[in-house]
């Protein structure tokens, strides 16, 4: 699971040039069965006390979204940390990567609806915005029957752009007219395969019309410099008495993962 990761010096470009990447089998065989398994877990054991007679709100039918599960459940803590990934992300970003958060993104069978086009990074309280990276991986084949992702490459580069309302989304076009013709690419991919696409590309991923959930787990990153901005957000606010505006996110909540 600590082993590194080939990425040629085309990748990392394209990666640059793209926003987002394509990387297949960066975890297999039982890596990948404990990885999922953990995942899968911990979501169950957290979402065991729903109500499932409740209305769910247009954002929570998007997918079931837990946080920061490493915090939480031993079994998923190494593959948040994981040296492999962390590598990644830096060689992408061109720095020490410091693990923001994780995040487990379940879309369920027939109901989850589509994630709407968005960019990540305006709802992170950090400074600056430019090079935090996802790895998200694939725990089950993500197709576009069952909602896999898709990309608009280049957007990275737009930088001012106002964050999206998932759970009551603009169009596109209304939020980025900059965006018009440029071709989304969608990527499917096989258990173990993951994306990871920088936090201001624009992404999306369609509904789940399958009968099984999406499960897919998401790993952010940050370059190891960022600063907190103090601007709410649902990770640094129960922790923000040991942060300081304008300051690193240098607390064990947010360890660095990479060489
Ligand atoms: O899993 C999804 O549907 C969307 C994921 C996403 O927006 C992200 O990882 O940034």
């Amino acid at each position: 699971m600590n082993s590194a990761y080939p990425l040629t010096p085309e990748q990392i470009s394209t990666y640059r040039r793209d926003g987002f990447i394509k990387l297949e089998g960066v975890i297999t065989g039982d890596d990948l069965a404990a990885m999922r398994d953990a995942v899968a877990g911990a979501v169950q054991n957290e979402s065991a006390n729903d109500d499932p007679a409740r209305v769910k709100s247009s954002y929570e039918q998007i997918f079931i979204q837990k946080v920061n599960l490493w915090t939480r459940h031993d079994d998923v803590k190494p593959h948040v940390l994981s040296k492999r990934f962390g590598d990644i992300a830096a060689r992408l970003m061109g720095t020490r990567a410091r693990i923001w958060h994780d995040q487990a993104l379940f879309k369920e069978p027939h109901t989850g609806a589509k994630t709407p086009w968005h960019q990540d990074t305006p709802y992170w309280p950090h400074e600056p915005k430019i090079e935090q990276t996802t790895i998200w991986i694939a725990l089950r084949d993500a197709t576009v029957h069952n909602g896999c992702m898709s990309f608009i490459p280049g957007t990275h580069k737009l930088l001012d752009i106002e964050p999206v309302n998932l759970g009551n989304p603009q169009e596109l076009y209304d939020v980025a007219p900059q965006t018009k013709g440029i071709k989304p690419v969608t990527v499917e991919l096989k258990a173990g395969d993951c994306t990871f696409h920088n936090g201001m590309t624009f992404h999306y991923a369609g509904p789940n019309r399958s009968d099984g959930m999406r499960e897919a787990f998401a790993i952010i990153y940050m370059p190891e410099d960022t600063t907190y901005n103090g601007v709410a957000h649902v990770v640094t606010d129960p922790v923000k008495d040991t942060l300081t505006v304008g300051g690193k996110f240098d607390t064990p909540l947010f360890p660095i993962v990479s060489d």
